[in-house]
């Protein structure tokens, strides 16, 4: 791990922001930054799991790298930006799970390739979802999940979308913690992924095919 990473698994602040700093001052690629500081919560993530951190840590870790991504925003939106209006996508946390982080960072990344967003925001039950489709119109929805708790309502999610008589009107893509569980489950989601960059080519990819 580097020394971005290293810090934040420390909660030490003062030394993310620094090695963000300098990081952004000697030119480095904002989401190769970004990946650095989610390797550090990943970090957290080990701690919590063996004990040696509790609930207040995950807190604040949380908010160290929402700090961090505030100073990388910016930066982001500079090195990524597009003027573009390449239509919508609706995406949000599915419900029982509100971990919104890595959702958010894939947000802004849409936003940065010219999609519409509507975020519908962390424990978002299926009929929402629906709901949304009917209202929005989107070629693609997201749903972002962390915890394996919530692999099932991604299967609800995909179900209520099939019910309502949605399914091939958008493609389905799930990001976040629980993507090995997605494929064992064979989930009839379009693609599962934990890397947003990957995530924002094959949409770029979809929107490419439908518009060509
Ligand atoms: C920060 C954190 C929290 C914070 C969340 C704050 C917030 N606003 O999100 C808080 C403290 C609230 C929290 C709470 C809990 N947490 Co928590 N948390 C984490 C931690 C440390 C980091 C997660 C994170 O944000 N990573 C950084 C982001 C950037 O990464 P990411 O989400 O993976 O997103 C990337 C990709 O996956 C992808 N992506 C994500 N979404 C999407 C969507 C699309 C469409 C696409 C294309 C891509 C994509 O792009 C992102 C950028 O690359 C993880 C540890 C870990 N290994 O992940 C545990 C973890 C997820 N939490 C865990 C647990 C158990 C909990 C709690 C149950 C704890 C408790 N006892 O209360 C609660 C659950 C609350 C709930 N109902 O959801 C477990 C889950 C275990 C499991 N497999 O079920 C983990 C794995 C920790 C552990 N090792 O035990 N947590």
């Amino acid at each position: 791990m580097g020394k971005l990473s290293d810090a934040l698994a420390v909660l030490d602040k003062p030394a993310v922001l620094a090695a963000v700093q300098e990081g952004i001052e000697a030119g480095t690629d904002p989401l190769q930054l970004v990946e650095e500081a989610r390797l550090g919560l990943e970090a957290v993530g080990r701690e919590f799991d063996k004990g040696n951190y509790f609930l207040m840590e995950l807190l604040r870790a949380a908010q160290i790298f929402k700090d961090a991504v505030a100073l990388l925003t910016p930066k982001i939106k500079e090195r990524y930006g597009s003027a573009a209006s390449r239509g919508t996508v609706v995406i949000g946390t599915v419900a029982g799970d509100v971990h919104d982080l890595g959702k958010n960072i894939v947000r802004d990344l849409l936003q940065c390739n010219g999609f519409e967003v509507i975020d519908l925001g962390v424990d978002v039950p299926a009929a929402r979802f629906v709901e949304a489709i009917r209202q929005h119109r989107p070629k693609v929805v997201g749903m972002s999940a962390l915890l394996s708790a919530a692999v099932t309502q991604v299967g609800r999610t995909v179900e209520a979308i099939e019910e309502a008589g949605l399914r091939d009107q958008v493609r389905l893509i799930v990001g976040g913690g629980i993507v090995g569980e997605v494929k064992r489950n064979m989930l009839r989601v379009d693609h599962a992924t934990t890397n947003a960059n990957e995530g924002i080519s094959v949409i770029l990819d979809w929107f490419g095919r439908e518009q060509a």
